[in-house]
């Protein structure tokens, strides 16, 4: 059997290269030789306030990335989150199943909720019961994400043993990771210590997927960088697979804009520092900006044409929802009955 695999992007705003090279990217190269659902988690994207229209529109915006990176709709299953009510109705026996303990541990929760926690949402806080939800609704074993999202399948896996363990069977799988790529962890451009997120007031910290060939360059050549030649290969460690931690926490920029580099020509990161190491930071920005905008710009012009035609993405969400319902229900229905819930 093939393996099932699930992931969700939320539709929160633009996204970026970030989003791409950490999952999107990922999804298209494992819909080969998986069963893929890829889920637009409008659930989560609430649990901080979204202007109705906009979430409207960001969700079709990111169903329409999607579908310009490549998934292939009629092998993949994409849909939204809110169109199959397994999600939520999951959610709320893994609330009573996850402990406050665990929630407290949830560093996102930490940075999303800040200095205002007594006035976040308490959606915001059980975010991580959802996202497990997600996942075993359809017993997925595989989940393709960003490094930053590691502690949250942690979560799921303890979800998922706690109640095989209470109720005494073998009935949740428990998930893998599928972190891969030479950026896992892609950083804002205007702070190498931030991770590139779509929530950073600043437009330039991100490269957005549909941003101009002019709006990729301006944000690259605007990136900041330090005053030294570019590093060569003696950064790494690890026989080159990473590079050493005191070297990336004195020259985080330098180190991200190789990174992005590794990741989009498809190259090690071991061999892009062979490449350029003593250059200069203006001449390796350009090569950079070439190379971005060869590789995104045919993804934000298929993005562009496809959220011009609202009733083809919508089609592609309906269809996906009714095929992701079919998985989810005896999952559910199953868990119900382990639970001694009674239906009629
Ligand atoms: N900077 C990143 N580098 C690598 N991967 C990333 N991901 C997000 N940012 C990076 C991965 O993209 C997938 C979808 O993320 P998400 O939209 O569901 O939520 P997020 O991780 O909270 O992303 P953002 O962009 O930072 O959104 P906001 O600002 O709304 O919180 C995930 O697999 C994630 O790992």
């Amino acid at each position: 059997m093939k393996r099932r695999v699930f992931s969700g992007v939320q539709p929160t705003g633009d996204l970026h290269l970030g989003n791409y090279l950490g999952a999107i990217r990922n999804f298209v190269r494992l819909q080969n030789d998986s069963e893929c659902l890829y889920c637009v988690v409008d659930l989560h994207a609430v649990t901080v306030w979204q202007e109705p229209m906009k979430l409207a529109a960001n969700t079709r915006e990111v169903a329409a990335a999607f579908l310009a990176a490549g998934i292939n709709p009629t092998n993949s299953i994409i849909f939204n989150q809110s169109q199959v009510s397994a999600h939520a109705e999951l959610a709320w026996v893994f609330n009573c199943v996850s402990r406050v303990g665990w929630l407290n541990r949830m560093t996102q929760f930490k940075e999303k909720a800040g200095k205002r926690r007594e006035n976040a949402s308490t959606g915001l806080y059980v975010y991580p019961n959802l996202m497990a939800a997600d996942i075993l609704t359809y017993k997925a074993t595989h989940v393709p994400v960003g490094e930053d999202q590691k502690q949250h399948l942690e979560l799921t896996r303890d979800i998922a043993i706690k109640f095989n363990n209470d109720f005494g069977i073998d009935f949740f799988p428990i998930v893998e990771p599928l972190i891969f790529g030479e950026a896992t962890r892609v950083m804002s451009l205007r702070d190498g210590t931030n991770k590139m997120s779509k929530s950073d007031p600043s437009d330039y910290s991100r490269i957005n997927l549909t941003d101009s060939p002019d709006a990729i360059a301006q944000k690259i050549r605007k990136a900041k960088t330090d005053p030294e030649a570019l590093p060569g290969p003696a950064a790494l460690i690890n026989e080159g697979k990473e590079i050493d931690p005191d070297q990336e926490k004195a020259r985080p920029e330098a180190f991200n804009l190789l990174s992005i580099y590794a990741a989009l020509s498809e190259q090690s990161l071991v061999s892009v520092l062979g490449q350029f190491e003593g250059a200069q930071f203006s001449s390796f920005k350009n090569k950079l900006v070439d190379l971005s905008v060869e590789k995104l710009g045919p993804i934000g012009n298929e993005m562009q044409r496809l959220m011009a035609d609202p009733g083809y993405v919508d089609g592609v969400l309906k269809d996906g929802a009714m095929r992701a319902n079919t998985i989810a229900e005896p999952i559910l229905k199953e868990a119900h009955k382990i639970l001694g819930f009674l239906s009629t």
